[in-house]
């Protein structure tokens, strides 16, 4: 972890909040006639805007570290490589911010050189939210900790996403097992954002067939953080493949897990997280 951890957290969610109203001003602009040019350039445009904002942000303030980012990419990272790398997705929930819908947010994440993501900033500013975790200090909501309590697959909803323009499979095969456990689903349609609300507590779990980095890695932090259990993205030391994604909370991990088995085929079952 990095020495300077706390300080680069709180650069990350001054940062995350900034890019934030960046990509929201493109929502007022709409009101104003700017998407004549077409949804579909009026959101990249959105989100190229504040990807540089976020780059430039880093850049100026740790200019030696790496950046992997959902609309410019960057280095095809690997563990064992010096400097942290920051990997951020600058709209998390496109569609949804097309839509007009609320869940979209700004994710950012860094990594460690031994391939370790140690930092995790997730803000909505639809709700005006920003999830914030460090690697051994716990989860904030809006600055305050906050405790999550455990609850069964019934007792909540799982977050389930589907990545789009990929098979039915096996998103399909884990709805079907999830609704013969008498589970129901959530569909955010942003997976940074569900994981937030795993940490939170909102969601009890929550499963994705394919995520890419910048969609997982910040999540990932804030879940752990918050006591829950995440899948590992980083196992395989590679930023740039896709990688399928389960996060729970302890009372839910291993439900979720036998649901998911098979389809997360070479994983180490986790170890059941009975509390005492
Ligand atoms: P996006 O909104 O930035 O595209 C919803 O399914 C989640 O998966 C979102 O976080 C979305 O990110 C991401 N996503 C959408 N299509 C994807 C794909 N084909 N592969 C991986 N992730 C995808
Ligand atoms: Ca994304």
């Amino acid at each position: 972890m990095h020495a300077d951890g706390a300080e680069r957290l709180s650069f990350a969610e001054k940062l995350a909040v900034e890019a934030g109203q960046l990509a929201k001003s493109y929502l007022q602009r709409d009101d104003l006639g700017v998407r004549s040019k077409g949804v579909l350039d009026w959101v990249t445009e959105a989100d190229l805007a504040t990807e540089r904002l976020i780059r430039r942000g880093i850049r100026s303030a740790y200019p030696s570290d790496r950046i992997v980012g959902e609309e410019e990419g960057g280095e095809s990272a690997r563990t064992g490589t010096k400097g942290a790398t920051w990997v951020v997705d600058p709209i998390d929930g496109t569609t949804c911010f097309v839509s007009g819908l609320p869940s979209w947010c700004v994710s950012i994440a860094c990594v460690d050189e031994a391939g370790r993501a140690f930092l995790g900033v997730v803000h909505d500013p639809s709700g005006a939210e920003t999830f914030s975790a460090l690697a051994g200090h716990g989860l904030t909501v809006n600055g305050h900790r906050i405790s999550v309590p455990d609850k069964g697959i019934t007792d909540g909803l799982v977050g389930v996403g589907h990545p789009r323009g990929t098979p039915g499979e096996p998103t399909l095969s884990f709805l079907r097992r999830l609704f013969a456990a008498g589970g129901l689903f959530y569909n955010s349609g942003s997976a940074a954002l569900s994981l937030a609300y795993v940490a939170s507590g909102r969601l009890v779990g929550f499963y994705e067939s394919e995520l890419r980095a910048w969609d997982a890695l910040a999540g990932e932090v804030l879940v752990r953080e918050s006591g829950g259990w995440s899948s590992d993205f980083m196992g395989n030391g590679l930023l740039t493949t896709s990688q399928p994604m389960l996060a729970a909370n302890r009372a839910c991990v291993a439900a979720l897990w036998d649901l998911a088995e098979g389809v997360l085929e070479g994983w180490s079952r986790p170890e059941r997280y009975d509390r005492q």
